[in-house]
């Protein structure tokens, strides 16, 4: 797992088997933390933050980061985000964005 106590590096999300793994929900984040997620698994995937107005793809094995995820979306709380593919399954997760 990347860095979940490690403050300097991004926090890190997987997914994997139709789950974001660490996002149920995530630990309070710094606004300046970047957020990463990782497809771990072995179908394609997406990550959808409607509060951020983004949806991207995920393909295995790859990554997307968000820099200062807490400043993009703007005032700490709490943003849901999911897979555009598998939401009917329960894919989806949490980020707390800390104060
Ligand atoms: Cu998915």
């Amino acid at each position: 797992m990347l860095g979940p106590d490690y403050p300097n590096l991004p926090y890190g999300i997987t997914a994997i088997n139709y789950h974001f793994h660490d996002a149920h929900p995530t630990r309070p984040l710094s606004p300046d933390r970047a957020v990463l997620w990782h497809n771990d698994g072995s179908v394609l995937h997406n990550v959808t933050i409607l509060a951020l107005g983004f949806s991207k793809d995920l393909p295995v094995g790859a990554t997307i980061t968000i820099t200062k995820l807490g400043r993009k979306l703007g005032e700490p709380g709490r943003y849901r985000f999911y897979c555009a593919y598998h939401l009917s399954l329960g894919m989806k997760g949490t980020i707390v964005i800390a104060g």
